[in-house]
């Protein structure tokens, strides 16, 4: 399904993944992943980032996060399953994934846009959920008339964004006072930069 909004295309399936299914990833993946909380600098200031993050890709793919190099985790037959499932979706052969574990209602990521430059000009990413339900805001950049986006990502929905969207778009996950159990993202995107590679 379409969601019309000006100046991005964003598209979300609500029910992607099965229930059933959906319940068998959040468990096999919550335990099978390498959960990390990285450090984020903000103001001279330190801190842990609020959710629990890991990176796959192709093998020899690497990233560069607060100045460190990172080498992506090579695919695990789960992840290499719902690769598939996601590349058919979204007419895309990903090459890598950022994983999100959000752990209860006050893990969240902060307003952004996904612009690193090794995405490329308008990139392709998508957005798969498991677990608790979070609300997903879209707030347009430069024209502060167009009312704000929400969108619930419910477990075993995709939600994928295209075109523009990350030139005139941030997108957030914001904290949650509701009691919920954890949630698990998975944003499929392609890095672009065949020169992104270790020596
Ligand atoms: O958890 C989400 O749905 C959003 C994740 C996200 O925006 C990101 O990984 O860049
Ligand atoms: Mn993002």
């Amino acid at each position: 399904m379409n969601i019309p909004l000006p100046d991005a295309v964003v598209s979300f399936v609500h029910d992607f993944i099965s229930h059933d299914e959906s319940i068998k990833y959040l468990e096999a993946l919550s335990t099978e992943v390498a959960w990390k909380q990285n450090q984020i600098k903000m103001f001279g200031k330190v801190y842990n980032e609020p959710r629990l993050t890991a990176w796959y890709g192709d093998q020899g793919l690497s990233y560069k996060y607060s100045g460190i190099q990172l080498l992506s985790t090579a695919w695990s037959d789960l992840l290499n399953e719902l690769k598939s499932k996601v590349n058919a979706a979204a007419s895309t052969e990903f090459n890598s994934a950022l994983l999100n574990y959000y752990r209860d209602g006050q893990d969240s990521m902060g307003y952004h846009q996904d612009n690193e430059p090794e995405l490329g000009q308008n990139p392709v990413i998508a957005s798969l959920t498991f677990g608790a339900a979070r609300t997903f805001q879209l707030k347009h950049i430069t024209d502060k008339t167009i009312k704000r986006k929400d969108i619930l990502l419910n477990s075993g929905s995709l939600l994928i964004m295209a075109g523009t969207t990350q030139h005139y778009w941030k997108h957030q996950i914001p904290k949650t006072k509701k009691p919920i159990g954890p949630r698990l993202n998975i944003t499929f995107r392609v890095i672009k930069d065949v020169d992104n590679r270790p020596q």
